[in-house]
């Protein structure tokens, strides 16, 4: 039997219910990229503010590539179970704030309503790295940026501003460094050419929010999802498996109004961007590094590979010695102990985190994960020996290409494996032939892959 709103009393006591009235609650969020981490992360807050008195922050997930997430939660009404994983230990709690999935493609209307609807407050993003359209020089990739969230979002945006509605705050949730500004200036860019009208409106009345998010959300599998219905005695074919741990810091910038979401651990400050690079380059960066270096010794998941010594070295050094002098730290925010906290969280075995998971599109994360840092080591005199590692093992991994998931892994295997390393580097740090490179900015680095 499947987990429905109709089943929901079958379940034993020791599973935790949302408590509170779904169908009385608007649809405040619309969401773009609906995948596990925002079922783990986001929409776990916004239940929370619900179940805490909040009203009116349902959300209405959208799917912009595939049906999958569609089918597993609408036959179950947006129900679906989140469980916290810790040593031996499982709680799982249903969550009510999903109420829909939309797959953009066949429900456009149905989404830019969503937008356009007074109830709607927010609208956010998790939809990876390269979701956002960004062409190597920054700008917005218009070919791509067709195929994602812009033509639907600049609709609704001209419509919501035609009836003279409020504006909305855009919340981007993704691993980019000071996501919201990035955000912010590729709407504008799409606006300006295609909807110029609503180009002052969104500049005074919309906001993009900063924020830096943190849960680890390894994907699930079959057996995972065998094992749940095992002990909660329902089928649910949307559940995701989280850690204990969560973080969400946002820049205080709303547009209108928001889920009292300080009440349930989120910060919302001033300045996003101390926790956001310190999340980036020693959380990301670590787990990077775990990925490549882990899979090319043989290891599947982030604890076997934290579990080397060697390993667990060289990613202490890249958090302690390269990453961590790179950032000034907000008052009060101790990176010693965050780097410690890290090495605690990778090591758990019960959350079966994939290396390989880890692993893909690694173009779109390097930079921001790596490079940065170690821009700074090279300017300073630092030494950066462990992303020195990592590179060498990213460039192997294409090199090998047999297990290269990623947008450019057609065009950098092909290039790797026909013309060798020194085109490869001079592809992603030089450019050639006249072409810009895949990793503007960074040529000072060349001498360190030589
Ligand atoms: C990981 C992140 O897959 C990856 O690249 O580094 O998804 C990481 O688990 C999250 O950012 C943790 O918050």
């Amino acid at each position: 039997m499947r987990l429905a709103p109709d089943t929901l009393h079958h379940l034993p006591p020791q599973v935790e219910r949302f408590g509170y009235d779904r169908d009385a609650q608007a649809l405040g969020i619309v969401h773009f990229g609906i995948g596990a981490f925002h079922r783990a992360h986001q929409a776990w807050y916004a239940d929370r503010a619900m179940a805490a008195g909040d009203e009116g922050w349902a959300i209405s997930g959208v799917s912009l590539r595939s049906t999958d997430v569609a089918a597993q939660l609408n036959p179950q009404g947006g129900l679906y179970t989140l469980t916290e994983r810790s040593g031996n230990a499982a709680n799982s709690r249903v969550i009510g704030a999903v109420r829909e999935v939309l797959f953009a493609p066949e429900q456009h209307e149905a989404v830019v309503a969503r937008i356009a609807d007074p109830a709607c407050h927010i609208v956010s993003f998790t939809v990876t790295e390269k979701g956002y359209a960004r062409a190597a020089d920054g700008s917005l990739d218009f070919a791509a940026a067709r195929q994602s969230f812009y033509p639907l979002l600049g609709e609704a945006l001209a419509r919501r501003r035609a009836a003279g509605l409020a504006g909305v705050t855009l919340l981007s949730c993704d691993n980019l460094a000071h996501n919201g500004a990035v955000l912010q200036r590729l709407m504008s860019e799409w606006i300006e050419a295609e909807a110029p009208a609503v180009a002052d409106w969104f500049e005074h009345y919309c906001t993009c929010p900063s924020t830096m998010i943190d849960r680890i959300v390894p994907r699930s599998g079959g057996e995972d999802l065998d094992d749940l219905e095992a002990r909660i005695g329902l089928r649910d074919e949307g559940a995701v498996f989280t850690e204990r741990f969560s973080q969400w810091v946002i820049e205080d910038r709303f547009a209108g109004s928001r889920p009292r979401w300080g009440r349930h651990g989120v910060q919302l400050v001033a300045d996003v961007a101390p926790y956001e690079t310190a999340k980036l380059r020693m959380l990301n960066g670590a787990h990077s590094l775990l990925a490549y270096c882990g899979l090319e010794a043989g290891y599947r998941f982030v604890h076997e590979a934290v579990a080397d010594r060697r390993l667990r070295e060289l990613a202490t050094r890249l958090m302690i010695e390269e990453a961590l002098p790179s950032i000034k730290p907000a008052p009060g925010q101790d990176l010693h102990a965050y780097a410690d906290q890290l090495l605690t969280r990778f090591a758990d075995p019960a959350l079966r985190h994939r290396l390989d998971q880890i692993a893909m599109d690694g173009t779109q994360k390097i930079p921001q994960r790596w490079l940065d840092t170690a821009i700074d080591c090279v300017r300073t005199g630092r030494r950066c020996d462990a992303i020195v590692a990592g590179l060498a093992a990213w460039l192997r991994h294409i090199e090998q290409g047999t297990a290269v998931d990623d947008p450019h892994g057609e065009t950098l295997v092909a290039l790797a494996q026909g013309e060798g390393r020194a085109a490869l580097v001079a592809h992603c740090f030089d450019g050639a032939g006249g072409r810009a490179p895949l990793w503007p900015g960074y040529t000072r680095l060349l001498p360190l892959l030589r």
